[in-house]
Parts: C-alpha cells; structure tokens; sequence
C-alpha cells in the first residue's frame, strides 16, 4: 500500500469508529486552569454581576468550588428571586435597578437544575409563570404570520423553552411552533455572525422537548426540526474545525453530543473541532467568565440536556486558587489604537495611547478622560456591552459593532479584546 493509501486506511478507520459525537478525555490540568479563571468571578455577588451560566457551567463540569458554590447558589437565589417577584408583583419602585431579562431568568432555572432542584411552591410557581408570560408576549411579538421579531432573541426565546423542559413544565404547543417555524425557515434565525449559536440553543430546547415528549403532537416536527439543527452546525464548520467561530464551537458541540445517530460525518466533525478548540486553550482564547462556563460542561462531556436528569453525586475535583505569578516592575510599552466612529456626524477619529495589553475598554476610557470621546455601556452576562457611542444610543434591533478596520467583526467584547500596536477599531452603528 502507498503512503496515500496508508492515510486513507487510517482515516477510514478512525472515522469508522468515531461515530456519534464524542469528546474523548481532556488533560486535567487543561481543564482546571480554564475553572480556575471562574473563581475570582465568583466573589462579584452583586445582582449586576452574579452570572447563573457561571453556576451552571461549574456544576456540569469536572470541578467543583466547594463552599464558595454553595455560596454563590445561596446569593443567586436570594438576588433574583426578590428581584424577579418584586417586578412580577407590580411592587417595583426600583426603576433604575436592571430586572432579569428572560433568558436571564431561564439560565437561574438552569442553575436550580444543576442543583438537582425542581421550581415548586409558591414562588417557584410564580417564576414558571412569569417565564410562560415572557414567552407568550415573545410569541406575540413574532406574530401570526411570524414576520415580527421576538423583543429580545430567538436565542433568549430558546432557553426560555429550555428551562421550562428542564423542569418538566410544558409550554403551549404555539410557544413551540414558533422556534420550530423559524428553524424550519432558518433565515429567522440567520443574524450575521450569531446563527450559530442561535441554532444550537434552539437544537438544545428541541432535544429536552424530545427526550420529555412534553408536545406528543408535535414530535415528528421536533425530530426533523433537529436533523436541520445539526445539518446546519455541521455545514458551518470552518477549515480550523470550528462550528461558526471558535466561541460559538461549545453550544454547538453540546448539541452534536446529545445526538444519538451515529454517522461518520458526525464523529470526524467532533474530533476535528475538539482539536480546535483544544489549540485554542493553549492559545488563552478563553478568558470571558461567560464562554469559559458554556465550554466546561463540554470537557466533561456534559450538555444542558443533561439537567433533565442531573448526576448531583458525581465526584468533582477541588478548584484551588490559581498561584499569582510574580508582578512586572518593568514599566509596560506604550501602543498606539486609532478609534474610529463613521457612524455620527462629525465622523470622530483619534490616535490613542495606551500600555501594551490595554483592553479596548481601556482605549475607550482614556479617550473619553483625556478628549471628547463618550461612550456608555450596559452590564450583561458576558461584560460590558456597548450601548451608545457620542450620545447615539443603539434603539431597536441596532446594536454598535466592534470592528478592527477595514472589516473585521471582533470576536470579543470591550472588556476582553486587547488591541494591538498600530490598529483601528471602528465602532460602527448597525442593524441586526
Ligand atoms: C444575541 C446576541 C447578540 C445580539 C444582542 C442583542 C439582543 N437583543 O439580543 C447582537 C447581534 C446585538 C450581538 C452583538 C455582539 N455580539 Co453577540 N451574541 C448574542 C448571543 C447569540 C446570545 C446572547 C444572549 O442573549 N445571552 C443570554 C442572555 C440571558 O444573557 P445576557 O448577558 O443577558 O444577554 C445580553 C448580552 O449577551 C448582550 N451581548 C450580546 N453579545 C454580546 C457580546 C459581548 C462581548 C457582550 C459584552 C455582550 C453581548 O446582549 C444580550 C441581550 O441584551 C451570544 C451567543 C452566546 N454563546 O452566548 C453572542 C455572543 C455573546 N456575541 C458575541 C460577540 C463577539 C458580539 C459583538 C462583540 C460582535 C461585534 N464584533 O460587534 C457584539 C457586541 C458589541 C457591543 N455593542 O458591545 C460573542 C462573544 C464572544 C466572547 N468572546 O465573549 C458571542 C458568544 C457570539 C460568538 N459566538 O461569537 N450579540
């Protein structure tokens, strides 16, 4: 046999056993540094910053944080339950403090399952209800003839209904029809670099509806629904092997692991994209609290199909603080970012300096303190977004774009890109 034909007899080979989508073990110490980043996140208790995800990610992983989880879960707890039944109550005279939005309040449902709690009593029933309502007002929102959009996303949308499975409660067979409708005419879900993630959250409330049969009449629109689901993360898979992009690579793989058809397509996928997602974590790519919790369940094999029926019991490996590496005394290098906003009259450009391994954040801020930039932001799970820029807030479905110039759509927040020397950032308003 020839060198060629050698390498398609091993690749035909590996593709034959790999079938269904697996993630073989990862190396330990991989996968305790990625939690070890979560830890200092988890003393911010405030409701601004408690990020149930982070919870979530932890308790499907390989990893646990002993007391200062339980402790993170009491505050959870204590913070949104009092701020989602004050707003429900109609008792809320606290305008100015941000109320759990609804995916906000699937991901803390999210976070009683990883717990092996079921919502109950009074108030848990109160917040099933106020997750219905939500849903029920996004159905509306969409429409009839399904030309509107949901107010926040189809990807909040799905882990509405996700959460609802997760706890065994059913929604409306319309509340479902409509995730199903956009899936079934994909392009409602098409929004520019994001499908992918959209997707595989709509792939994850469809797998838990499937596994539960909580709408028996719609089952056979459910399974098809998900072939598209995976057709689709599979197509999108780029040379590196990502699904999408490197960051929407985790929900996606959570998805392809809930799968159960084997096919060879599937298993030579999963390898290729757990090698690329295994490059990037030697590369430090995930650094954001929010990403890192959406890929631990997948180093431990684990999907948020998993909190159907959560393994509480199952041993999990003590995080220890990370060891704080000696502090610089060399004083850093000085960088030069142009920042740039086309998107306002007059157009403002404007060379900034900043220490080298400055975050775009930084950039922001000193250009605000030391010139005419002005700029505002908005917590959220993932860091600060950015809301308006020199007064022009994003309304609707605009948001402002991170872009490295000419064209490049940034793949990180404020908080977490860092520029380098020489480049220009545009802050463009745009449509979504
Ligand atoms: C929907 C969505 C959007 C929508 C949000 C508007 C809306 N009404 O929903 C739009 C299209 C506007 C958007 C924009 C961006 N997004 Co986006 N987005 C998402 C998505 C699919 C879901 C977020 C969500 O609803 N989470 C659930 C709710 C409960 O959490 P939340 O914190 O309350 O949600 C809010 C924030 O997530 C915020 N938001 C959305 N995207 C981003 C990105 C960053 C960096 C920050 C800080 C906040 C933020 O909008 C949500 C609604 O208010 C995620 C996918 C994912 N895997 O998480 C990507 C995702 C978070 N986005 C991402 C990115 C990179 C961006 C942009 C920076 C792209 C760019 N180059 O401009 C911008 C944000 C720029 C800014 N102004 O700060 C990346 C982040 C990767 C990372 N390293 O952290 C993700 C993971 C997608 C991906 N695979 O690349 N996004």
């Amino acid at each position: 046999m020839g060198r060629l034909g050698a390498l398609f007899f091993l690749l035909g080979g590996l593709g034959a056993l790999a079938q269904v989508c697996e993630i073989t073990e990862v190396d330990s110490e991989l996968v305790e540094r990625l939690g070890q980043r979560l830890l200092p996140w988890m003393d911010r208790l405030s409701l601004e910053h408690l990020n149930p995800s982070v919870y979530v990610g932890l308790r499907l992983s390989s990893l646990q944080a002993g007391a200062k989880e339980a402790h993170y879960l009491h505050s959870l707890k204590l913070s949104y339950q009092q701020s989602l039944l004050r707003s429900a109550s109609g008792n809320d005279n606290s305008d100015s403090e941000a109320k759990p939005s609804m995916g906000q309040l699937a991901l803390y449902l999210l976070a009683l399952r990883a717990n092996c709690e079921f919502v109950g009593g009074r108030k848990g029933d109160r917040l099933v209800s106020q997750l219905k309502r939500f849903l029920e007002d996004e159905k509306g929102a969409i429409g009839h003839n399904h030309k509107g959009h949901p107010r926040t996303s189809y990807y909040q949308y799905s882990l509405g209904v996700l959460a609802l499975c997760l706890h065994q409660k059913r929604v409306h067979d319309s509340v479902v029809g409509k995730l199903l409708y956009a899936v079934e005419h994909e392009e409602h879900l098409r929004q520019a670099h994001l499908s992918v993630d959209s997707v595989a959250m709509a792939g994850l409330a469809f797998s838990c509806l499937e596994l539960s049969n909580l709408n028996p009449s719609q089952r056979d629109r459910i399974s098809l629904a998900l072939g598209r689901v995976r057709e689709k993360i599979l197509k999108a898979q780029t040379p590196e092997g990502h699904f999408g992009n490197v960051y929407s690579t985790p929900l996606a793989l959570q998805l392809l692991m809930t799968s159960h058809t084997p096919t060879v397509e599937l298993g030579a996928a999963c390898l290729k994209a757990k090698a690329a997602l295994l490059a990037s974590l030697q590369h430090k790519t995930f650094r954001n609290p929010l990403m890192i919790s959406q890929l631990l369940p997948v180093l431990n094999r684990k999907s948020y199909v998993d909190l159907i029926s959560p393994d509480c019991q199952a041993p999990r490996v003590m995080l220890e603080p990370a060891m704080g590496t000696s502090s610089q005394t060399q004083v850093p290098e000085v960088i030069h970012v142009t920042l740039k906003v086309s998107s306002i009259l007059p157009p403002y450009v404007q060379s900034i300096s900043v220490p080298a391994g400055s975050s775009l954040e930084d950039v922001l801020k000193k250009a605000r303190d030391h010139g005419r930039f002005m700029y505002g932001t908005q917590a959220s799970l993932s860091g600060p977004y950015l809301t308006s820029v020199m007064g022009k807030k994003a309304e609707g479905r605009e948001f402002w774009q991170l872009l490295r110039a000419p064209n490049t759509p940034l793949l990180q927040g404020l908080a977490d890109y860092r520029p380098r020397d020489g480049e220009t950032i545009e802050l463009r308003l745009v449509s979504w």
